[in-house]
Order: C-alpha cells, then sequence, then structure tokens
C-alpha cells in the first residue's frame, strides 16, 4: 500500500488483512551519516535528508525550505492509547524528523500479568496487543516509504508477562524495547528472582531479534526526592543491568544506556549535568548513548521544559547521543498532545542543527572542576558497587533498601526502595528445571536438554521466530471495546470529512484559550473558568497558571471541548495569493528599476504602517531595491501626483488610517480621479493601505490593490512587480 502525502492514514485499510500481515525485517536501524551539504551549510553532524518532510519554520521563509536531519535518531514518545490516533502523531513526527516511535501505554502496562489479544481499552491502563503492534508496524511502514528513512518502531518489555512480550515483539519486527530488570523490582514490585530470571529469557529473544536495549536507570533520577543525589547509583544500575544483558550475549552495540541530565535550572545544572554525561560516557564507552530528557522537574510551564530540554540537549552535543529523546513539553500538564510531540522533536531536531560541531570548537576541559567533579561521581559509585558486593549481592542490596535513598551515597537517610527477596508479585513462581528439561524453540534461555545435533525447534518442525505461520493471530477480545467500534463511534461523531479540533483522539474536540487577567492567581482561575465556560466551552480546565505578579497578572491556559464540528464545504475560503518568491522580485527590480511615491496622505500624522512597509529592517520595498520617495504624513493627493511625475515612478502608494466621514475612501477615490485627469492612470500603479483598508475597498475606490493589517513589504513587492508586467 503506498501513502500519497495528500492521502489520509486510512486505518481501515490498515486493519485490512491485517491476520497476514508481516514486518518486512527485524532489528534496528540507525541513520545514515550523509548530509554534510544542505542549501548551501556545511554541516558536521547531519544524516540523510528526507522525501518528503516539514522544515523548520524559518526554513520555510528564510532558507529555501532546507530540512537538514541531525545524525542521531530522534525519539517520539507516544502515549494516546488508541494506536489508531497513535499512527498518525507517529505520521506527523516522522515528517518532523523522529525516527524512533516509542509506544508507552497511558498506565501500567507492566501491572498486566499476561499476554493479552484483541485490543480492549481496558480500565487504568492499555495492554499491549499484538494487534496494535501489528497495525503500527503496518502504518510505519507506509510512512517510512513515504519520508524515505526507517522508522524504529519501540516498546517495553516488563512486568511478569515480560519474556512472553519480548516473543511477541520479536514475532512482529519491534526494532526496540525497555528492559531492564530492576524497573520491576524497584518500581514494580515485581519479585526480585522472577524479575531477573525472567530478564534472561527476554533478552535472549531480544538480542535475536536484533533489538536495540534501553534500561531504566533514569527511573531512579524521575522518582528520587532530589534528583541530583542519585547520580552514583544510576551509574550503578546502568553497570548491573549491561553486565547482566552481556552475560547473556547482547553485544554492546545494541545496549543503550537510557541517560539523564540529573537536574534543571535553577540548579546551576550544567556543572552537575556535565561531569555526570562525562563520566558515563567514559565507563561505558562502547553502548549507545540514549540521551533522555530530565521530566523530574517538569510544571505545567511549557518554556521553562523547553529551556530544559535545549539545556540537555546542550550535553547531548557536548559529549554525545545516538538516539535523542524528546519528552513533550505538555508533560506536565496533560496526556501529551500531537502538537506537542512535533514541538519536542522540532526543539531537538533545532537545537541539534544549531550546535552542529560544537566538539570541534569548544573542547571540555581534562582538569579543574569537570575533571574533578566526574570522578567524584564514579568514586562514589564503585563505593555503592563495593558495599553490594559487602553486604552479599544485588538482592540483599535491594532488600535493605541501598536505592533510590534520598542521601547522596555514602550518605544515606534510610528512605530507599526497599523490597523482600521472597516477596512482591510472582514470589515462589521461578523453580528449578529438571535435569532433562527440554523446550524445542530457539532461543530458549539456559539449560535446554535438545537432541544433539538438531536445530533448536526441528523436533516441532520450526518454532514461530523460525516460521511465522505458525503465529496465532486473535483479533479482538472485546465485543465492545475494540478499534471496529471505536471507528464507528468516530463517525457517529462527526459526519464524514466534517472537522473538530483534537488534541489526543480523533474529533475528542479539545481546544486550549490563553488568556491574561488582571488580578490574583487564585480569582485569575476561577474568572478564567468562567470566561471559558461563557466562551462555551465544555469542561474547561486550568492546565496553567503563571504568576505575572502577584497582585498585577495572572497567564492562564485553559483546555476545554467544543461539542460542534464543522463542515469545510461550507467555508467560504479566498482564493490563496501567491507571492513571488524574493530572489524573483530582486532579480526583476534589478534588470528593469522600480521607484514608488509613498505618503500618508491628508489630514492624518500615522507614519508608522507605511514606513515600515519600505523601511528594509523587517523587509520592506527596499530590501528588494525598490527606491522608495516617502513624502511624509499629512500630504494632499495632489503632491503625491506630482511627485511622482516628477521622478517617473512606476507607483503612488498611499496610506490613510484616519477613516472618519470614510475620508479613507476620498482620499482613494481623488488620487484615481487626478491620474485620469492628468492622462497617467494607465501608466502608474495605485496602492492603497491601512489598518481599515480591504484589497476590494480600495478597488472599488479605483486603487489597483489595497493592503490591510499583517501586510509585509513581501506583500506589496510582489504584487508590485506582476502589476507593473501587465501595464
Ligand atoms: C523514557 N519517559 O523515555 P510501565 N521498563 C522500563 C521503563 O523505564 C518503563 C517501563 C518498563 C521514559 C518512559 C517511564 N518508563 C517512561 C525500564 C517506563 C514501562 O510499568 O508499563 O508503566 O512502564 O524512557
Amino acid at each position: 500500500m503506498q501513502l500519497e502525502p495528500d492521502d489520509k492514514l486510512d486505518i481501515e485499510a490498515i486493519l485490512d488483512d491485517l491476520e497476514n500481515y508481516r514486518p518486512r525485517r527485524i532489528g534496528w536501524l540507525w541513520r545514515e551519516r550523509d548530509g554534510s551539504q544542505v542549501g548551501g551549510f556545511t554541516y558536521r553532524e547531519a544524516a540523510k535528508g528526507l522525501k518528503n518532510s516539514v522544515p523548520l519554520p524559518a526554513a520555510t521563509r528564510s532558507f529555501g525550505g532546507i530540512d537538514p536531519q541531525p545524525d542521531c535518531v530522534i525519539t517520539t514518545e507516544i502515549a494516546s492509547g488508541r494506536f489508531e490516533d497513535d499512527v498518525r502523531r507517529m505520521r506527523m513526527a516522522a515528517w518532523h524528523g523522529a525516527d524512533h516511535m516509542m509506544v508507552i501505554r497511558t498506565a501500567g502496562q507492566s501491572h498486566f500479568d499476561g499476554l493479552i489479544e484483541g485490543t480492549p481499552e481496558g480500565v487504568g491502563g492499555i495492554p499491549i496487543t499484538r494487534k496494535q503492534i501489528r497495525a503500527t508496524r503496518k502504518a510505519l511502514d507506509m510512512v517510512e516509504d513515504e519520508v524515505g528513512r526507517p522508522l524504529n518502531f519501540h516498546s517495553y518489555v516488563s512486568g511478569v508477562a515480560g519474556s512472553e512480550i519480548a516473543v511477541l515483539f520479536a514475532e512482529e519486527g519491534v526494532a526496540g524495547a525497555h528492559q531492564d530488570p530492576q524497573y520491576n523490582v524497584l518500581y514494580r514490585n515485581v519479585n526480585m528472582v522472577r524479575s531477573f530470571v525472567d530478564a534472561a529469557v527476554a533478552k535472549k529473544i531480544m538480542n535475536w531479534a536484533e533489538m536495540l536495549q534501553i534500561d531504566g536507570a533514569h527511573n531512579a533520577n524521575a522518582t528520587a526526592r532530589e534528583a541530583w543525589k542519585v547520580m552514583p547509583e544510576l551509574l550503578v544500575q546502568h553497570a548491573i543491568n549491561t553486565a547482566y544483558s552481556e552475560q547473556i550475549g547482547m553485544p554492546k552495540e545494541r545496549i543503550a544506556l537510557s541517560t539523564v541530565p540529573p537536574t534543571a535550572p535553577p540548579a546551576p545544572a550544567l556543572r552537575m549535568d556535565l561531569p555526570y554525561a562525562v563520566a558515563l560516557r567514559e565507563l561505558f564507552a562502547d553502548c549507545k548513548m540514549r540521551a533522555q530528557m530530565n521530566t523530574r522537574y517538569i510544571e505545567s510551564d511549557t518554556r521553562e521544559a523547553i529551556v530544559t530540554h535545549v539545556l540537555n540537549l546542550m550535553v547531548s552535543r557536548l559529549t554525545s547521543a545516538d538516539i535523542q529523546s524528546t519528552i513533550t513539553p505538555d508533560e506536565g500538564r496533560n496526556v501529551p498532545w500531537h502538537h506537542m510531540n512535533v514541538s519536542a522533536v522540532d526543539t531537538a531536531k533545532q537545537a541539534l542543527l544549531g550546535m552542529d560541531g560544537l566538539r570541534e570548537m569548544v573542547q571540555l576541559r581534562e582538569e579543574g572542576e569537570l575533571h574533578d567533579a566526574k570522578r567524584e561521581i564514579i568514586e562514589r559509585a564503585v563505593l555503592f558497587l563495593e558495599e553490594i558486593e559487602e553486604v552479599g549481592g544485588y538482592f540483599e542490596a535491594v532488600a535493605l533498601g541501598h536505592f533510590v535513598d534520598s542521601g547522596h551515597y555514602p550518605e544515606r537517610n534510610g528512605d530507599g526502595i526497599a523490597r523482600d527477596i521472597d516477596g512482591g508479585v510472582a514470589a515462589d513462581s521461578v523453580v528449578p528445571r529438571d535435569d532433562d528439561y527440554m523446550a524445542p524453540v530457539c532461543e530458549h534461555f539456559g539449560n535446554n536438554n535438545l537432541p544433539e545435533q538438531s536445530n533448536d525447534c526441528d523436533l516441532i518442525d520450526g518454532c514461530t521466530l523460525c516460521d511465522p505461520s505458525k503465529i496465532v493471530y486473535i483479533d479482538e477480545l472485546d465485543p465492545e471495546d475494540n478499534v471496529h467500534e471505536r471507528l464507528q463511534s468516530r463517525s457517529e461523531m462527526c459526519e464524514e470529512g466534517e472537522i473538530k479540533p483534537e488534541v489526543e483522539w480523533h474529533g475528542d474536540g479539545v481546544v486550549t484559550l490563553n488568556m491574561m487577567l488582571p488580578t490574583s492567581e487564585r480569582i485569575a482561575q476561577h474568572a478564567g473558568l468562567e470566561i471559558a465556560r461563557k466562551m462555551g466551552l465544555e469542561e474547561p480546565s486550568v492546565i496553567h497558571s503563571g504568576n505575572m505578579h502577584p497582585r498585577e497578572g495572572t497567564y492562564l491556559e485553559i483546555k476545554g471541548s467544543v461539542a460542534f464540528s464543522i463542515d469545510p464545504d461550507e467555508l467560504v475560503i479566498p482564493e490563496e495569493e501567491e507571492l513571488l518568491p524574493e530572489d524573483e522580485i530582486r532579480e526583476d527590480v534589478r534588470e528593469n528599476p522600480m521607484t514608488v511615491v509613498a505618503a500618508t496622505v491628508g489630514e492624518d500624522e500615522h507614519s508608522v504602517g507605511m514606513r515600515e512597509i519600505i523601511d528594509i529592517k523587517h523587509g520592506g520595498l527596499e530590501r528588494y531595491g525598490i527606491d522608495a520617495e516617502y513624502l511624509g504624513t499629512s500630504v494632499p493627493i495632489e503632491k503625491a501626483v506630482d511627485a511622482a511625475i516628477e521622478i517617473d515612478a512606476d507607483a503612488i502608494l498611499i496610506s490613510t488610517i484616519i477613516t472618519h466621514a470614510d475620508v479613507h475612501r476620498s482620499n482613494m477615490e481623488r488620487l484615481d480621479q487626478l491620474c485620469r485627469e492628468k492622462g497617467m492612470r494607465d501608466q502608474v500603479i495605485l496602492i492603497g493601505g491601512g489598518t481599515q483598508i480591504t484589497d476590494d475597498l480600495a478597488r472599488e475606490c479605483g486603487m489597483d490593490a489595497g493592503f490591510g493589517r499583517g501586510t509585509t513589504g513581501h506583500d506589496v513587492a510582489s504584487f508590485l512587480v506582476e502589476a507593473r508586467r501587465e501595464l
């Protein structure tokens, strides 16, 4: 199935014949590093460009639409809980430059104790299912053809169903997964023996499927009371999972550390984050670095979140990142929204490109504060590991609450997460295998008595990894809570083709209002909700309130929803005016110089609007080489016409801001009339401008064009060049 840029993703088509869809490949793919020359710029850390993409906003207007791609893989983390909406968001993110599609279930997938088929939405979390994965991979296959770059699909191998999930992922071509037994133990209270045995099984399968593994150390940072204090422990957690994975046979280049800059401003973040980042890269030089953002200190202020992210990106560029993760800037206020995923991907793209080649110009010092701080973190981590050995090993250390203690190790506050070796979910569920244990499947971890000289799965004529036709596909379990029902209720909610706002799910109707209220925060919040209600928003809630001054003002962001939809066929949409490209205008004026007379006419002292249209600074006519004779304010129409005759101007531009007694109309009519009387009307272009002027109004009054609010020099220059060609 080929996806054209103008087509919407067709969910029905994705679901069609899904039972027979197979992934095109297994395994993780990196970007091709080949983008050194783009649009006249030289990049040192760039990857091959995309076939279809959305460039950064400034690129479209000022850099010829180039869309260079940084060298590292960029993640987008998606959590709408409905795969039919996730895939659309993935497509948007891929166009902006994401190629690592990380699907996290809305809450606690690890709490599911088994593999669930079908697509129920469930309560309090979405179980991972084959159908979701396969539909997502199928959509991603279409999108990667569209953007011309491979897309890595990623999810999580955790919980007591982790090993089954690993098999499912291997069968369905999932390219990357979080897998870290410490995550289950510390944060999900899965029994530690079970968690480590499961991890061995899962990692072996992941290795077969050439998945990139991401560990879970960053969670200590996200959980800690004072996140920067867990730096030594983060190194320890990385070390434990990495060593364990290597024992099971994973090569280092498929082990990615989930690095996290531990703190955020107002802390002097870089002085803490940078030594930590350097220590990590020194200790785990052959592993991959997956640079995750600091999430511990995200509040509802998107500006603040973005600054933290950019500082994190600077750490990535000053050290290294193989994968650059992006947490959406709305993480502190909502379940992430479509446009926030795109915003986060753009932030990463922009910051990485902007800091391209930084390390060639700036060198990290090998002595002084950076060196000393790095060494200290490593020493603390080594002590931490030694203490684990001393107390009898990892399990004992966990039981003693060594992990996620709020002290700065070796200081301890006795508030770490303590788990019982014999407790937790699925305690006592690990039993020793019999000596003659046998499972005739490939990539099975541990003691397995298969007949000599046979392939692992010969006895059953191939396991599902070798013979995917044996995979049993279960479509839906729940007759009500499934994708078909959801698609049905979508079409009932909105007539075919009708438009409703959305942030997360198709037609969810959610919109935001931004407002500044001149009062204190608490009053503002309630007043804001009342304003939203009066504006017709349903279920409004404050998603951000920012204190401008305790008494003078509060800035609010409010979300709510609208119940109506819009029929695009009923919209009256004026034809889009196409401007000449800026270079073409310049070329035309260079070959054939252009002069215009400009004045604010009548008894009108407003000068700013006209000057902005003329002056070079904000891109006025001068920028295109057009010579503008500015006559000033309160200029009589006659004087403007005389000046035009005197310098043989191509055009007369008059600005009329005052509209009292329709003086703006009469000025324009008078200009047209006078030019006719002088026999010059068909040799001169007449333009009227001003805040109350529209093109229609100006034309009615005899002008060739009218320009109102929001006009730029480019608009006027483009019109002048085209109009002169027609004279
Ligand atoms: C990230 N923002 O980008 P649940 N295993 C590990 C994990 O880290 C997680 C899960 C499983 C973060 C992702 C937090 N991490 C969010 C090692 C989750 C899945 O128990 O199914 O909710 O967690 O890495």
